[in-house]
């Protein structure tokens, strides 16, 4: 899979994105990644990417000629071309799986108050935010969805962390988990785990993960395809 970004702080990406499993999937090919910093198509003087907004208000706005330069030198025929801005939809796991099947991403991250609305109706697929929380550009965000996405593409995880992906426990929080030693500073490990009783240890976890997400994330329970 190929994913453009594009930004005004393409040095903000060095570090989160080369390190551990995205660096493996970039390593073996099944990820490639490209920084573009959207000031290299602003042709005048200063380089300017921002403007005041018509009508007044505070802020600056993202102008629309270097994001529509960039967009038509970098989107071919397969490319979804997506902003990303407080005011889209909030990504979750269902759309990671539905941005992971795609050929070519191009990631267009918001800084400023955002984006001239022509961007928004001419070449946007589709408008991503990660959470009700106001950050400071979109940097974090692409960060985020790339890392979500980068775990499900074929042959990233290994087999034992791809066959967690689709075990039973898909739309639940986790059930408590421990290791060694079986007692820590007076706290025990619960006697079913040390138990061996595989089928007691299995109704217990699913008990507990139902628990836990009762108690924490009530929502998760009404709700079937957001894991
Ligand atoms: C109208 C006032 N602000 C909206 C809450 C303007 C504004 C604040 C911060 C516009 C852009 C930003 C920068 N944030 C993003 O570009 C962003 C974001 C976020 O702040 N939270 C969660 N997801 C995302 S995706 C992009």
């Amino acid at each position: 899979m190929k994913i453009d970004v594009l930004t005004l702080f393409p040095a903000m990406f060095a570090g989160p994105l080369d390190e551990s499993i995205i660096k493996r999937a970039r390593e073996a090919g099944r990820l490639e990644l490209t920084l573009q910093n959207l000031r290299d198509y602003a042709h005048d003087r200063h380089k300017t990417v921002d403007d005041r907004p018509f009508g007044g208000g505070p802020g600056m706005l993202l102008k629309p000629e270097p994001i529509f330069e960039a967009v038509e030198n970098l989107a071919r025929e397969n490319t979804r071309v997506i902003l990303l801005s407080p005011a889209g939809r909030r990504f979750d796991q269902a759309i990671a799986r539905e941005l992971a099947a795609q050929e070519h991403l191009l990631m267009v991250c918001g800084h400023y108050e955002g984006f001239d609305e022509r961007v928004r109706e001419q070449l946007a697929d589709d408008e991503l935010s990660i959470g009700d929380y106001v950050l400071t550009n979109g940097a974090l965000p692409v960060m985020v969805i790339v890392d979500a996405i980068t775990r499900l593409l074929p042959g990233v995880l290994g087999d034992d962390e791809s066959a967690r992906e689709d075990s039973f426990s898909q739309g639940l929080l986790e059930y408590p988990q421990y290791t060694r030693p079986a007692e820590f500073r007076g706290m025990k490990v619960p006697e079913v785990l040390l138990s061996g009783n595989h089928a007691d240890i299995a109704r217990w976890r699913a008990e507990q993960a139902h628990l836990r997400t009762r108690e924490r994330r009530p929502d998760l329970l009404s709700e079937t395809d957001n894991l």
